[in-house]
């Protein structure tokens, strides 16, 4: 009986254009086709899937610097907020299938619509708070923390296609966990805006316990408030997530990046969960790739309360015979 009062939005992003390996618009499909909705419902959730938004490219789209499709990107990520606002308002904790990482620009700015005192949580190898000025690549999916932060406001040109958003997070709404490939742009970023981070390096000498409790105490211990989590799959392991587009050795464990999810439902603070970068066309093997959207899958109903140790929905009582 406990989640029957709360329901879950499910709503599909199948967009790539934030960089430039072609196939993670497949994510969304992937992951329903790995058993997505029949494990919420299992977990006694009312699951409203959304479907999967349609996105347009703009054929006039020439590159910002060197930055690729910006008008399309910003285009996306409007109609997304717009999405993850309507669902998060209609009162579902909303699961949005990327689709590559720079839809959280329209997931985190929609769920602030309704949330404006919503805090971050972006669990990936990759800070992904790259400018335009300082990403070594270019693309958007690398720099979407830099849009989101007021404390980079002047920092930012105006990249053509966003000019429907103003950056609205504070630095110290923020917590990174699992970082191992920071560009030298973002670290002097992270550094500079002082950002609370635990890297591979700090979950190895403090344990993802401690990581938990320091994160969840940084964001919550002034006031509760809703949690936006975003996940890039890309921040377990790649022999545990190989079908992704920036792999990176030495990322969590299974049973750390559970636990991770398990302490953010533990909190019952979570509102919105992006689980982005999952690529089915890049696996080596078609099983590499039913690990990866498994392991989307496992992630995603431990973040909505499944647990390692049971749970007794369906049985208020041991059953006697008659
Ligand atoms: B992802 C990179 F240079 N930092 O900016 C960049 F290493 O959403 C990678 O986390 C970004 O997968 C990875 O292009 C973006 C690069
Ligand atoms: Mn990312
Ligand atoms: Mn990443
Ligand atoms: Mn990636």
């Amino acid at each position: 009986q406990q989640n029957r009062s709360q329901s879950v939005a499910i709503l599909g992003a199948p967009f790539s254009k934030g960089q430039k390996r072609r196939g993670v618009e497949h994510g969304p499909k992937a992951i329903r086709d790995a058993g997505l909705v029949e494990r919420l419902s299992n977990l006694d959730y009312a699951v409203h899937d959304f479907g999967d938004l349609t996105f347009k490219h703009l054929e006039k789209d020439e590159h910002f610097m060197h930055v690729p499709f910006p008008r399309t990107v910003g285009r996306a990520n409007q109609l997304l907020s717009g999405a993850v606002s309507g669902a998060v308002g209609a009162g579902h904790t909303c699961i949005m299938l990327g689709g590559d990482h720079s839809l959280a620009i329209g997931s985190v700015e929609g769920h602030a619509q309704h949330c404006p005192d919503l805090c971050l949580i972006w669990v990936d190898a990759h800070a992904d708070i790259n400018t335009p000025l300082t990403s070594p690549s270019g693309n958007l999916h690398g720099q979407s923390v830099a849009f989101l932060l007021k404390d980079l406001q002047n920092k930012m040109p105006e990249v053509p296609g966003f000019s429907w958003m103003k950056p609205f997070l504070s630095a110290r709404d923020l917590v990174y966990i699992g970082l191992r490939d920071v560009d030298p742009g973002e670290h002097i970023i992270l550094k500079t805006l002082g950002i609370q981070y635990f890297s591979m390096r700090d979950i190895d000498r403090m344990g993802i316990q401690r990581v938990m409790e320091v994160t969840l105490d940084h964001l919550l211990a002034r006031k509760q408030r809703p949690i936006h989590l975003s996940f890039d799959i890309d921040a377990f392991d790649p022999s545990l997530a190989p079908a992704t587009g920036t792999p990176v050795n030495g990322g969590l464990t299974y049973r750390e990046g559970i636990y991770v999810t398990e302490e953010i439902h533990n909190t019952g603070l979570l509102s919105v969960m992006d689980v982005v970068e999952v690529n089915p066309t890049l696996g080596a093997t078609p099983e590499a790739v039913e690990a990866t959207t498994s392991l989307a899958v496992d992630v995603i109903a431990s973040a909505l309360g499944q647990t390692r140790e049971g749970a007794h929905v369906a049985f208020p009582k041991i059953p006697e015979p008659k």
